[in-house]
């Protein structure tokens, strides 16, 4: 596509009746993020956002400005190039590449491109780390290899090549801190976003909440993220399931009997009497009659889980 800044309305509708008019709203990465809240999260592509039930939820146009090529004319929002989707204050100058590196909370920048060494950078107290020897990617931008909370507190480690590219190397912050925070893998949206560094261009991964040095503790949300091969993963997605109606009648019952008999066996530590419950319960989903229902849906997913709890007990 040509320039967006100084285009005509640029926007193409595409073939498909339902996302044609999408076309050209992507740009070089995209989020995932639950932007409105309901607790599943929305694929935000560019000017364009795709609802967790795959409809679009917002396209977004606007009037182009004097000075352009067609002022005045109604276009759609075109490639941004660069995206931060986060509970941010959007008047602040928007940042390239940023790390979470000191010890206050307060944000750093990450400057390097091209053969330039890549160093952290802080407005205040100026130059806190020169990567020597090292190379960022991406050209112009200047991307580290990852920016992520990788060993888990809630600072943010950066992962540039050698500058020969034969090896990775984590720098991370030595600044002794005073504040206290799960690791930022438990976040959902982070943990997508740094997923997504991987797949498109790098942009910093964001949390879902507010993060930084005037932030209120008591808004931080507290998560309850079960790592798959758990006992609670399995109970956690028994009671979705049991919400949304893909398992309702007495069946329900037995199936939760069948995981606290699991939860019991693991807290003391009888990983065989755990394995018989989980094969019971998954027993349990193939005999339902009368008024038990279980979705499709339902059995892939439960029985997805169990077998998860299986392996992770070598049975
Ligand atoms: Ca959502
Ligand atoms: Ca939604
Ligand atoms: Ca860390």
């Amino acid at each position: 596509m040509t320039n967006p800044f100084n285009d005509s309305p640029h926007g193409r509708d595409g073939t498909d009746p339902e996302y044609g008019r999408l076309t050209t709203q992507g740009f070089h990465s995209l989020s995932a993020s639950d932007v409105d809240g309901d607790g599943k999260q929305e694929i935000v592509y560019g000017s364009a956002t795709i609802d967790d039930d795959g409809s679009v939820l917002y396209s977004s146009f606007d009037t182009l400005p004097a000075g352009s090529a067609a002022p005045g004319t109604e276009a759609r929002l075109g490639h941004g190039d660069a995206m931060h989707v986060t509970d941010i204050d959007p008047a602040r100058p928007g940042t390239n590449m940023s790390i979470k590196w000191a010890a206050d909370m307060t944000t750093q920048l990450i400057n390097g491109s091209r053969e330039q060494t890549p160093s952290i950078d802080d407005w205040k107290r100026g130059r806190l780390l020169t990567a020597t020897g090292t190379r960022t990617n991406n050209d112009t931008k200047g991307n580290p290899s990852l920016v992520a909370d990788v060993v888990g507190d809630w600072r943010e480690e950066m992962l540039v090549r050698t500058a020969d590219s034969s090896a990775l190397r984590m720098f991370m912050s030595t600044e002794v801190t005073s504040h206290k925070l799960y690791t930022l893998m438990q976040d959902p949206q982070y943990r997508a976003e740094v997923a997504r560094q991987n797949t498109s261009y790098n942009q910093p991964s964001y949390t879902d909440f507010y993060l930084a040095s005037d932030m209120y503790f008591a808004d931080v949300p507290l998560r309850a993220a079960w790592l798959p091969g758990s006992v609670k993963a399995l109970e956690h997605v028994l009671e979705d399931l049991v919400d949304s109606g893909d398992v309702a009648g007495p069946v329900a019952s037995q199936l939760r009997a069948g995981i606290k008999q699991a939860s019991k066996a693991v807290a003391d530590g009888d990983a065989e009497k755990a394995a018989q419950a989980i094969h019971r319960f998954v027993d349990f989903l193939g005999q339902q009659k009368g008024p038990d229902a279980v979705s499709d849906t339902a059995h892939v997913a439960l029985e997805h889980n169990a077998g998860n709890i299986l392996r992770a007990f070598g049975s």
